[in-house]
């Protein structure tokens, strides 16, 4: 199972992902992405869900419209690991 980050590596984390922040009173981050319109935003949901399926981890997000709301904790740790920071670069890429 995927270690919690340090609280060193979770600083260097954050630092390094434009646009992401922490939440507050858990331990996860989170991001609000915002498209053209609602087929841009299904179309970045569409390629983030077949990547979580690939990574068997998974965002809780919400979507109105062009706005996908995404957060990323590791459940089964009970805080931030590497996956979600691996899921975290995919959906900036996959942002475009
Ligand atoms: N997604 N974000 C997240 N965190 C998890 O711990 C997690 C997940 N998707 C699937 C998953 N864990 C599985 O390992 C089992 O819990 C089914």
């Amino acid at each position: 199972m995927a270690e919690k980050l340090s609280p060193e590596r979770r600083d260097e984390v954050l630092a390094g992902l434009a646009g992401w922040r922490a939440v507050e009173n858990r331990d996860a981050i989170a991001k609000s992405f915002r498209f053209a319109d609602f087929n841009a935003a299904f179309g970045f949901m569409s390629r983030v869900a077949l990547m979580a399926e690939k990574m068997d981890h998974h965002p809780e997000w919400f979507n109105v419209y062009n706005r996908v709301e995404v957060l990323l904790s590791t459940h089964d740790a009970g805080g931030l690991t590497e996956l979600d920071v691996r899921l975290a670069r995919f959906c900036d890429e996959a942002a475009g």
